[in-house]
């Protein structure tokens, strides 16, 4: 049996690459990883709550009311950057405008995340997995004042670190800071997030993908005509893919990183930029896909290229093993 390495171990003996890192980052991923034990604790109650503990809007017996989960876990994330002292200010999927510490610990803060607390939450109540999704970048402000919008509509490329919380039949913390990516399992009997897959690599091709094809009768031509080469025996392993949609992102995405396959979410006639958001779902998969050997691309640009114009902007995504990607590409048009 090896020694089991932490996710505090690795991320201290990570830092040793970067001369001149003073802690802060290290920091910043150690909180990221207690919130989302506490989240993932709270995910696996959620069956309770409603049929058990009460239904959401209920008071409990200490006089607290049920909130639904994913506020839950928003407020959480929110909790630990604002009282970790390494973050300026966040923007998350569950808040309109962004929020800038006021603190002075916090207007010294380097950084800013923009994260999804709990991406797939129409999941939840059905028992499928979820996940947390965020994105770490420095400040473009001065540091000593309040974060401004401008910190949070960063490039995709600028991103500092980028990761996911997979809360599936087990808890999986997958991370970059832009050397490679690894994958960190949490133990519940010690609690710890233990290195379970180092250097993940996403295979170059695969056999499945993964698409809402509800809406395929609502896309352009090349969406359709790519669907129908991975269901064709003149495709290039001469027989139908396995289609393979779960709804939530995060568990998509992991499923197509350790066995290889595509996720597409294009637009469509009624929503032409799709249905996913650039900052804190598309940016953060697509620097993790990049890292890991894949390719995320909005089916015509690099998500990482693109500049953001609004927090909550949405774009088209075609994600995941590098020739699914470019096959699927060539056929747009
Ligand atoms: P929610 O977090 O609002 O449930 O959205 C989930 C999601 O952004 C992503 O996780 C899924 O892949 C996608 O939406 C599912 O969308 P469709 O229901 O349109 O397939």
């Amino acid at each position: 049996m090896s020694k089991v390495t932490t996710l505090s171990e690795f991320i201290m003996a990570k830092q040793a690459d970067f001369p001149f890192a003073t802690g802060e980052l290290s920091r910043l991923l150690n909180d990221i990883a207690v919130a989302s034990k506490i989240v993932s604790r709270d995910v696996r109650k959620a069956g309770l709550v409603d049929h058990i503990l009460g239904a959401q809007g209920d008071v409990n017996v200490q006089g607290e009311e049920q909130q639904k989960l994913d506020v839950v876990a928003d407020n959480q994330f929110i909790k630990a950057f604002e009282y970790g002292g390494e973050v300026c200010g966040i923007a998350s999927e569950e808040n309109d405008d962004f929020v800038a510490f006021t603190s002075e610990i916090s207007k010294n803060g380097k950084y800013v995340v923009l994260f999804d607390p709990l991406d797939g939450s129409s999941n939840i109540d059905v028992n499928v997995s979820i996940g947390t999704i965020f994105s770490i970048y420095h400040r473009v402000s001065e540091v000593g004042t309040e974060a401004t919008l401008e910190d949070m509509l960063q490039k995709g490329q600028e991103q500092i670190a980028a990761g996911y919380v997979l809360y599936g039949s087990s808890t999986m913390l997958v991370y970059t800071s832009g050397r490679g990516v690894n994958g960190f399992t949490l133990d519940p009997s010690i609690g710890e997030f233990c290195l379970s897959h180092p250097n993940m690599k996403m295979p170059e091709t695969g056999r499945l993908y993964a698409m809402n094809e509800g809406n395929i009768n609502i896309c352009e031509k090349g969406v359709q005509d790519y669907i129908a080469y991975c269901q064709s025996y003149e495709n290039d392993k001469g027989a139908p893919y396995s289609g393979r949609y779960i709804g939530s992102l995060v568990a998509d995405f992991h499923r197509n990183m350790i066995k290889g396959g595509i996720y597409i979410y294009p637009g469509t006639n009624s929503a032409p930029e799709g249905r996913l958001r650039l900052l804190y779902e598309c940016n953060p998969l697509a620097f993790i896909a990049e890292q890991a050997g894949g390719l995320a691309t909005t089916g015509r640009e690099r998500i990482l290229n693109i500049e953001p114009h609004r927090l909550h902007q949405r774009v088209p995504l075609f994600i995941g093993s590098k020739q699914m990607v470019e096959k699927a590409m060539s056929l747009l048009h």
